[in-house]
C-alpha cells in the first residue's frame, strides 16, 4: 500500500501543495506515495490547481492501519481523527513543535514561511527537477503562506525561492502574486459563520481550548458588521471555548485587527497594554498567527 502523505484540517493551498510536491519528490527518490486531502478545497487553493493543470487529490478521512507523512502540521489535534492508528514515517512542517511520538523519525521543522520552501529546498539538496506544474504549486504556496510576502513570518529563503521560481517559469512574480492575493481576499458571499470557520485552529492549553480564525480581506468593511461577528463568535464560543480570536488581516494595506472574546480578557488586556478596546485591537503592521497572535495569547495566560 502506499504512503500516504496529507496536510492539516481544512487544507490551506500551502499544505495542499506541500503534500502534492512531496509526493512527486518522493516517487521520484524511489518511494510509492500519493498526496491525499482531509477535506474539501479552499476557492484559493482550487483556483491555483486548475492554473497548474493539476488534479486535486482525492479526500481521505479514515486513515488507519497507514503509513503516512505529514506535510504542514505537527498537531494530532489539526490531524486525520484516526492518526493515533498510523505509522507516522516522517513530518515537514513550518509550525511550532507539539509533536511527541513512540519512537525516533524523520522530523523536519524550519521556520520558514511556507512548508512549499522548505520541500523546494528538498528538490535542490536531491537534485531533482520539478514539473513545471509542481514548479506553479509552490510558488502559489509560498506566496499564500507569506500573504505575499507580507507577513511577519516572511522569510529571506521564502523570497528567494520565489523569484528563483518565477524566473524559471517565467512570469512575472508581482503580477502573479496580486492575482493571487485577489483570489485570497475575495470575500464576497460568504457568511460570517463561514469566515469564521474558513480557516480556524484550535490549541488545547492548561485553561481550556483557544480557537483563533483568520481571514484575508482587502479592506475592513467588515468591520461595518462588528456587532454581528460577536454575536457569532459568541456562539461559537459558548461552552467550548476559553478564548476565541478572529484575525481580520487586511493584506492589501497590511493592517490587522483583532477580535477577541475570552473568559479572561482582563489577563489579555494586560498583556496587550490598552490596545485590546470593546474587544477590538488594531495594528498597523501584519500579525502572523503563529508567530505573533498565538504566543500572545498563551503568554497571557502564562503558558
Ligand atoms: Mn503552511
Amino acid at each position: 500500500m502506499k504512503i500516504l502523505i496529507f496536510g492539516h484540517q481544512k487544507p490551506d493551498t500551502d499544505s495542499v501543495c506541500s503534500a502534492i510536491a512531496l509526493s512527486y519528490l518522493k516517487n521520484e527518490l524511489g518511494f510509492k506515495t500519493e498526496p491525499r486531502i482531509l477535506s474539501s478545497l479552499k476557492d484559493e487553493t482550487k483556483w491555483v490547481l486548475n492554473k497548474w493543470k493539476v488534479k486535486t487529490p482525492e479526500i481521505i478521512e479514515n486513515v488507519s492501519g497507514r503509513k503516512v507523512i505529514l506535510v504542514d502540521h505537527n498537531n494530532f489535534s489539526e490531524s486525520a481523527f484516526d492518526i493515533d492508528k498510523t505509522e507516522i514515517l516522517e513530518i515537514i512542517d513550518h509550525h511550532r513543535v507539539h509533536f511527541s511520538y513512540s519512537k525516533p523519525i524523520n522530523f523536519l521543522v524550519k521556520p520558514y514561511g511556507s512548508t512549499c520552501t522548505i520541500i523546494y529546498e528538498l528538490y535542490k539538496k536531491n537534485n531533482i527537477d520539478a514539473p513545471l506544474e509542481i514548479m506553479g504549486l509552490i510558488l502559489s504556496a509560498i506566496i499564500s503562506d507569506t500573504l505575499g510576502f507580507k507577513s511577519s513570518s516572511t522569510t529571506k529563503k521564502d523570497l528567494e525561492s520565489a523569484k528563483e521560481i518565477a524566473t524559471f517559469l517565467g512570469i512575472d512574480l508581482d503580477k502573479y502574486k496580486d492575482e493571487l492575493i485577489k483570489i485570497k481576499t475575495n470575500i464576497e458571499g460568504k457568511t460570517i459563520n463561514e469566515l469564521l470557520n474558513y480557516d480556524f485552529k484550535k490549541f488545547i492549553t492548561n485553561v481550556g481550548e483557544i480557537g483563533v480564525a483568520q481571514a484575508e480581506v482587502s479592506n475592513f468593511d467588515l468591520l461595518k458588521k462588528k456587532k454581528e461577528i460577536l454575536k457569532e463568535m459568541e456562539n461559537l464560543k459558548k461552552n467550548t471555548y476559553h478564548t476565541l480570536c478572529f484575525i481580520i488581516s487586511n493584506i492589501v494595506e497590511n493592517k490587522t485587527a483583532l477580535l477577541i472574546l475570552s473568559d479572561e480578557i482582563k489577563k489579555i488586556e494586560k498583556i496587550m497594554k490598552g490596545k485590546l478596546k470593546n474587544n477590538e485591537a488594531r495594528y498597523n503592521t501584519l500579525l502572523s498567527r503563529k508567530l505573533d497572535v498565538v504566543p500572545m495569547l498563551l503568554k497571557a495566560f502564562n503558558k
